[in-house]
């Protein structure tokens, strides 16, 4: 098939999930089209099959601000014509799937439009007055809508009011790039007998990255160990600002935003991530491939991606002394420590395995096309 990805490129779970996604299509023999304002951080080097067609920013005194959307839409039905695409999958609600849907009605051809929600495109942006019709109408117009968890399809159905069906496709994780162990990078972290705990997001206010310096503050009370920090965001004058109060700066490595992770994630010993909310919670699916157990909360769809006890611990929004028991029960435990670990890299093979859920997405294609 020919299809052409609509995504987000900034760093967020969202652009990830399409840019392995159409790697793993592109290796099943697809040619992969992606649209793009800016190349998605994940698509960072050439691989056969794999096309990316940037959308340029249109300067005119006139307006305001550059109008990406348009140029975007213009830009997806260039290459419509030019490769003869079969079907649009548009990641994340606003603006790709009515995007999408926009591109075929100028082309003058029923292309289909698959859509993939992922979590703050219908609760945060979507569910907001300023983009809730156009939203509601993004997923009318859409051919399919896949989500990421079954959270998430409940939170969409209950904003929306929205009848149609939702698909089910679990996010995935590459194993073989996500694996364990990186002594090198691990030693040039920490001080023999220091542990390592991580914590990577967007540090946006639902992230609570506050809450990871909090638990690391209680840890650290107890047991030598660093914390690494990757992302950039909103809240990080926050998170400093508390880790220079708690006399922690010695102890913290702020390493900003990182393109390949998947080395650092797997020399870290615990990965926290205390959001309030979260539809998947893929940067804990790629830890539990490292062999990383992951302390988490209950929020949204991360239950059904962390077996609470087996490959990490759950606990309430902002109960960081529980949080704080939970990475001090497993730094101070090596066999359960191993034992998580091992758990944890299992359950991401078995459960999350790319062949499994790309088949999944490629029969959403299939029907859609043969409708
Ligand atoms: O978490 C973010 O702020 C980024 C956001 C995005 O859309 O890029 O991530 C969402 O999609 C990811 C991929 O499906 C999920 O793993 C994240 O849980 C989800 N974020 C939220 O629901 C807050």
């Amino acid at each position: 098939m020919k299809i052409g990805i609509l995504c987000h490129s900034t760093y967020g779970g969202s652009g990830v999930v399409a840019a392995e996604l159409g790697k793993q299509l592109a290796r099943r023999g697809h040619q992969i089209h992606f649209v793009t304002i800016g190349r998605p951080f994940r698509l960072d080097s050439y691989q056969h099959n794999v096309f990316v067609h940037e959308v340029n920013a249109f300067h005119h005194p006139l307006f305001e601000v550059p109008p990406y959307f348009l140029t975007q839409v213009n830009k997806t039905v260039e290459v419509m014509r030019r490769y003869q695409l079969d079907l649009l999958h548009a990641h994340y609600a606003i603006p790709h799937s009515v995007g999408a849907h926009l591109a075929r009605q100028i082309l003058g051809k029923h292309v289909p439009v698959v859509t993939t929600l992922h979590g703050t495109d219908t609760s945060l942006v979507g569910a907001h007055q300023e983009f809730f019709a156009i939203t509601s109408h993004g997923l009318a117009v859409s051919d399919a809508v896949t989500v990421v968890s079954n959270f998430l399809a409940q939170q969409t159905r209950a904003t929306f009011s929205n009848q149609r069906e939702l698909k089910l496709i679990y996010n995935f994780v590459d194993s073989e790039v996500f694996k364990p162990g990186n002594d090198h990078v691990r030693k040039s972290m920490t001080r023999s007998g220091e542990s390592l705990l991580i914590h990577i997001s967007n540090f946006r206010p639902l992230k609570r990255a506050v809450d990871v310096v909090e638990v690391f503050n209680l840890v650290r009370r107890q047991k030598p160990c660093r914390l690494i920090l990757i992302g950039d965001g909103p809240d990080m004058p926050l998170v400093q600002r508390r880790v220079g109060q708690l006399g922690l700066n010695n102890h913290v490595i702020f390493l900003g935003q990182q393109d390949a992770v998947a080395p650092i994630l797997a020399a870290a010993d615990v990965m926290l991530l205390p959001s309030c909310c979260e539809s998947f919670g893929l940067v804990a699916l790629e830890a539990l491939s490292c062999g990383v157990p992951v302390i988490a909360t209950t929020a949204g769809g991360i239950p059904e991606v962390i077996e609470h006890g087996q490959v990490g611990f759950l606990t309430g929004v902002g109960d960081i002394e529980k949080m704080a028991e939970y990475t001090l029960l497993l730094l101070s435990n090596n066999e359960l420590r191993h034992k998580m670990s091992v758990q944890a890299r299992q359950h991401a093979i078995n459960r999350f395995n790319p062949e499994y859920w790309v088949a999944k997405y490629e029969e959403v294609y299939r029907s859609v096309l043969n409708q």
